[in-house]
Formats: structure tokens, C-alpha cells, sequence
């Protein structure tokens, strides 16, 4: 390799739902890119997100988690997610350690995962993710089980939370990018649209503040983006519901519930366009908006999926 060569090329992270790829993703790049909640489900559509490391470039693909879907929006996801890894320089399978080792049936997806790599018979690390959660014995017990499928050629342990592991992590996929030159500008941190970014963002907290099924049958859109004179941006948004009575659960008695979404919305999106931010979000019922194809195109899913 001469000495100014450069190495680029791209990395997928897949996994079960709530496994951490958002997280690790977001900390690999170094900044959010990609929204994180508690619940499953919360990325929809793979998102490239760019790191530097020396000369090497990695475009990080998070990906949907696994499931087994049901409604179109979910095939529509799940198949998304492994459309992430065609094309992908390494594979990184991140499984929930604390989930792995419980007893509550979370294997099931994990298993899902493992079945369909197999299958591929493609190059595969497993990320043993949230090992701060874990008891070492246990971790390793977990470590050997896993192992034990036949599909990984390497393992790692880390803590997308914490960081701990993740150098490790990233040294491996630098090991793994092919000579090249860049895919991305190095400045540009991923390859989601700034309205889109702000409608996830808007998402995130919609996500964060609603229980049950509401979070699941809701869709954000940007409809505005206005620049004004005096360097701050407008942004309008409309939360589409699927019916009445999420509306009215989302607007909150005397309209309390979007005012504090509203406001965390906007001071995060003040800090990552780093300007003075005006956000107004309108909610209607669109009772049928997983069933419209622009609802999918908009975010880069195959509607028939
Ligand atoms: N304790 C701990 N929590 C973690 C770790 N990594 C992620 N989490 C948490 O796990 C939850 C899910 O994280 P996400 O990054 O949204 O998971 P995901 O795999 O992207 O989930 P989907 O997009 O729904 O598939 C969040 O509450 C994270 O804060 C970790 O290493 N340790
Ligand atoms: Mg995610």
C-alpha cells in the first residue's frame, strides 16, 4: 500500500430490534445521526452514517431491526434492513447480551438473524453489545453459546453506552475496508436530508413520550423549511395518526403533551443546525398512511415489499 493510499468502503450493522445499533452508530460517528429510544422499532430506514478514522473512511449502514413482520410498514423495514447489507465491506451483528441471557424470549429475533447469515454465508462479527448490563461469567457463557452457531469469524464485546469496546470495534472494521478512495466528503457526517433528520428528530421525542401502540402508528413529515433573514430556521411539520383518539393523546390536555415534544424537538434540532429554530407541528388523522405509497418512497422503503 503506498503511503498516501486511502481506505474506504462501507459497514452494516444488523440486529434484533433495541439491540443498540442506533447507539453504536451515533458513537461511532461521533454525533447523532440516527434517533435512539427505549422501544423497539425505532429506526425505520437504513441510515448511512460516516466516520473517519486516519485515512480510512467507514460508511456505517444502521439498519432496521429483525422480526418477524406482520403489517406492511414492518416487511417494509425488516426487508430494508437486509437490503443494508448488500454491498457491505463487513457485517456487524450486534445482539443484546442482557437480552440474550434473560429469560424473556428475546433470542427469538436474535436466532431470526443468525439463521438468514447463515444462509448467506457471508463474513459476519458478532458485537456482543450492552455488556455493562452483564456479569463477566455470564457474558462469557453467552460469548461461547453464540460462537457456537458457526457464523462469525471474530467477536467483540462492547457497551455502545459507555463506549467500552467500541475502539476495538472500530479497529476491526478499519482492518476490513478496501483501498480506495472516499465515498463521502469526510466533513459530511451521513446521508440523511436535514428536513428528514429534523422529522426523526421530531419522531424520537413523539417515541419517547407515548406508550403502547400510539408510537407505532405514527409518521412524521417536514412540509416547511424556510431560511429567515436573520440566520434562524422555520420548520412546520405534520404528525400524521391513524386515528381520532391517538390525536387527541398526542396534543395532551389543553394542547400540554406536543408543547413539551414540541419543545424538545426543537432544542435539539437548535443544536444539531446549530441555529435559532421555529417548529410548529400540526397533527391529523391520516387513518390510512401506512397504506400510501408516498409514505414510503419519502423514506426510502419499498412500499410492496
Ligand atoms: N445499558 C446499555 N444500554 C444500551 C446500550 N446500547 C444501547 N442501549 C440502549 O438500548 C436502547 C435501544 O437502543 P437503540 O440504539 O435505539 O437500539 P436499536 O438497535 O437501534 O433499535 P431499533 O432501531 O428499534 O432496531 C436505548 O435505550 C439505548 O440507550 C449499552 O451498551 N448499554
Ligand atoms: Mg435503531
Amino acid at each position: 500500500m503506498s503511503e498516501n493510499q486511502t481506505r474506504a468502503g462501507v459497514a452494516a450493522v444488523i440486529g434484533a430490534p433495541n439491540a443498540g445499533k442506533s447507539t453504536l452508530v451515533n458513537r461511532l460517528v461521533g454525533q447523532k445521526v440516527s434517533i435512539v429510544t427505549h422501544k423497539v422499532q425505532t429506526t425505520r430506514f437504513p441510515i448511512r452514517g460516516v466516520m473517519m478514522r486516519g485515512d480510512t473512511q467507514i460508511v456505517l449502514v444502521d439498519t432496521p431491526g429483525i422480526f418477524d413482520p406482520g403489517k406492511r410498514l414492518d416487511r417494509a423495514m425488516v426487508r430494508s434492513a437486509w437490503g443494508g447489507l448488500e454491498g457491505a465491506d463487513a457485517i456487524i451483528h450486534l445482539v443484546d447480551a442482557a437480552g440474550w441471557i434473560g429469560s424473556g424470549g428475546e433470542r427469538e429475533n436474535d436466532l431470526r438473524v443468525i439463521e438468514r447469515l447463515k444462509a448467506e454465508g457471508k463474513t459476519v462479527a458478532l458485537a456482543l453489545n450492552k455488556i455493562d448490563l452483564v456479569e463477566r461469567p455470564k457474558l462469557l457463557a453467552a460469548t461461547q453459546q453464540l460462537f457456537d452457531q458457526g457464523v462469525y469469524s471474530d467477536v467483540l464485546m462492547i457497551s455502545a453506552e459507555t463506549g467500552d469496546g467500541v475502539d476495538m470495534l472500530a479497529d476491526y472494521l478499519v482492518k476490513r475496508m478496501p483501498e480506495g478512495p472516499f465515498l463521502f466528503p469526510p466533513e459530511q457526517s451521513s446521508d440523511i436530508p436535514a428536513r428528514l433528520l429534523a422529522a426523526e428528530v421530531t419522531r424520537e421525542k413523539l417515541m419517547l413520550r407515548l406508550h403502547q401502540e400510539i408510537p407505532y402508528q405514527l409518521a412524521v413529515e417536514t412540509e416547511e423549511w424556510e431560511r429567515r433573514r436573520d440566520g434562524s430556521v422555520r420548520i412546520g411539520q405534520l404528525i400524521h395518526v391513524s386515528r381520532e383518539g391517538h390525536k387527541r393523546i398526542v396534543l395532551g390536555k389543553g394542547g400540554e403533551a406536543i408543547k413539551a415534544i414540541g419543545s424538545a424537538a426543537r432544542a435539539e434540532l437548535r443544536q444539531v443546525l446549530d441555529c435559532e429554530v421555529h417548529l410548529f407541528l400540526r397533527v391529523r388523522v391520516t387513518e390510512r398512511w401506512q397504506e400510501m405509497r408516498e409514505m414510503y418512497s419519502s423514506i426510502g422503503l419499498d412500499f410492496d415489499a
